[in-house]
């Protein structure tokens, strides 16, 4: 049986359809036609700069379709998903252009994931394909995706970047090669073209319990995410954007990032943050917009101060988002950079606020910006889901047209992360200034963000607990200069029991998890501060932990 299209994903009500239609942020068209569209405007542009490959829009739109009609005889059909773990490289976009074409959904995973993580993905999405390079920061990640195929029921395709691609594997340098013949493959990829009200990607949701939450985003509401962004940012032909961040983030895929930059015409360099490169192809390719998290912008200033000698001159936006960025920071970014700063407070669920490039000063360096589009609703409660007055602080609720109605098959987790009627919780604590402007307080989930990276204290935990001795754990997030925030966990030890953070490290290792989630620091406690209704006291060993590093003298 064929699984109907977006099955398991949550819907909008049809008045809400209706009215995303009417208003012209639907447009009924899929993803990939509108990329051809805009090659078919400008097939001699440069579309995409990778190290010395450089692709003009009508080989970059050639390539996706002649890579769609290989996946599709490979026996890849639409619906079908592939997990996508690959770095910034002239592959990742053409692979991701074909699945448009096709309708072969990408799940969005992020390079620092492991087994444990991808397994995860691959199983819940039912994922019959899965494309990782072949070693990358010293894991071999071919391996470990033989390694998941073996246990799998559904993963049958293998498909490997790089010079060592083994037996059984798909190369997918190959695959996304040139066409071995002139013979026009376009008209046979049409035949796929997916539904615009179909799901064109899979983003994972940063999570508050264990695993990532797929989160199924449409054709029509993620071509209005690009579109609309790219607007806000003020993108077009002549921008070249630098996708540094990697590029299964929602940010620099689409907020404008990749998708925006190529739907207006533009021209994408791909790369890596770290300054030492990226400071001299900014300079080589006169880049005009890139996207950071606060963490990457603080070493990108401090860089420049130390070498005044980089020329970031043809810089124009530094978007900088994904946690908060101190106001202090934000306010070095024109005078040392020389170019606008914009703060972005968005989600892979969806939901993006923006500074705006004309925005004055104050606000630029003060706020998390506010929604793209008119008719993103916001509510900002108490704890008892009461609207707060605005300039009070509490939780921010969504809905929107490009804020899906729930996770992907997760009705649990959607009746605790969404309400009846629709809006989704962020967990995000705000402030509403009366002009509109958003500034982010704090959180009212247990989440880490470490230097970018979402962390599941939950997740954290629950391994904790498979380590000898451990009797009670709560990871919480501890201030960091250079990451902003880092995985601090709390134990208490059973009696006659020691732990060491590397017995922790041991669990986690075994289990094959992303580095980025290990704790950094282990506090022991005798016992772990409790709420009035008998939870873990988080508030309070977050307060703790930030003593300690004060006392210490280590808060750097
Ligand atoms: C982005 O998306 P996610 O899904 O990785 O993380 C979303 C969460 C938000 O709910 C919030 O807790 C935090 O990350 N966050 C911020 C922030 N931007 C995101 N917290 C404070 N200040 C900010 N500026 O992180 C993301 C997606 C699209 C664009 C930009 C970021």
């Amino acid at each position: 049986m064929p699984r109907p299209s977006s099955e398991g994903a949550v819907p909008w009500p049809a008045e809400y359809a209706e009215r995303y239609t009417a208003k012209g942020y639907w447009e009924g068209v899929a993803l990939g036609d509108r990329l051809h569209a805009v090659a078919d405007a400008n097939p001699d542009a440069i579309a995409v700069v990778d190290g010395d490959l450089r692709l003009t829009y009508r080989r970059l739109a050639e390539r996706a379709d002649t890579a769609a009609l290989r996946l599709a005889a490979l026996g890849l059909r639409p619906d079908d998903r592939l997990v996508v773990q690959l770095p910034n490289t002239a592959e990742f976009v053409i692979l991701t252009y074909a699945c448009l074409r096709l309708g072969v959904i990408p799940v969005m995973a992020l390079p620092g994931h492991r087994r444990h993580e991808i397994a995860h993905l691959v199983e819940y999405s039912e994922a019959t394909a899965i494309a990782v390079p072949d070693t990358l920061k010293d894991h071999d990640h071919q391996a470990m995706a033989f390694e998941i195929a073996d246990g799998s029921s559904t993963l049958r395709h293998v498909m490997v970047l790089g010079d060592k691609v083994g037996d059984g594997a798909v190369n997918l340098r190959e695959l996304c090669a040139a066409p071995d013949t002139a013979r026009d493959n376009r008209a046979a990829v049409d035949a796929y073209r997916p539904d615009s009200r179909s799901i064109a990607v899979f983003l994972l949701s940063g999570g508050t319990t264990g695993l990532p939450k797929l989160i199924a985003r449409t054709h029509d509401d993620y071509l209005y995410n690009a579109v609309r962004s790219a607007e806000v940012c003020e993108l077009g032909p002549d921008t070249v954007y630098f996708a540094a961040l990697p590029l299964g983030h929602n940010f620099p895929l689409a907020c404008p990032g990749l998708l925006g930059t190529l739907l207006n015409g533009g021209r994408v360099v791909l790369g890596s943050p770290n300054p030492e490169k990226a400071f001299p192809l900014v300079e080589r390719e006169g880049v005009t917009a890139t996207a950071l998290v606060p963490a990457i912008a603080q070493r990108w200033l401090d860089h420049h101060r130390e070498h005044p000698g980089s020329d970031l001159g043809s810089l124009r936006l530094l978007q900088v988002g994904g946690s908060r960025l101190a106001d202090h920071v934000a306010r070095r970014v024109r005078p040392e950079l020389g170019c606008t700063l914009q703060q972005v407070f968005g989600m892979a669920e969806g939901l993006l606020n923006y500074t705006r490039p004309d925005d004055p000063e104050d606000v630029i360096c003060t706020t998390q910006g506010r929604p793209m589009c008119a008719d993103d609703e916001l509510l900002v409660v108490d704890e008892l889901g009461d609207p707060v007055p605005d300039g009070t602080p509490g939780v921010l609720l969504t809905r929107g047209p490009y804020t899906p109605r729930g996770y992907y098959r997760a009705e649990e987790q959607n009746a605790r992360a969404f309400t009846e009627d629709g809006w989704y919780r962020t967990g995000d604590i705000v402030r509403l200034r009366p002009d509109g402007n958003l500034v982010v307080e704090g959180r009212d989930k247990d989440m880490i963000i470490r230097g970018g990276e979402n962390i599941s204290a939950e997740e954290i935990e629950n391994f904790a607990y498979q380590a000898p001795g451990v009797a009670r754990a709560a990871a919480v997030a501890m201030p960091d200069e250079q990451l902003g925030e880092r995985v601090c966990l709390y134990v208490v030890t059973a009696p006659g029991h020691t732990v060491t953070l590397d017995d922790i490290h041991h669990v986690m290792e075994r289990a094959g998890i992303a580095r980025f989630k290990f704790p950094d620091r282990l506090v022991a406690v005798p016992e772990l501060a409790a709420t009035k209704v008998g939870k873990i006291d988080k508030k309070a060993l977050r307060a703790d932990i930030a003593r300690r590093l004060d006392a210490e003298g280590t808060r750097r």
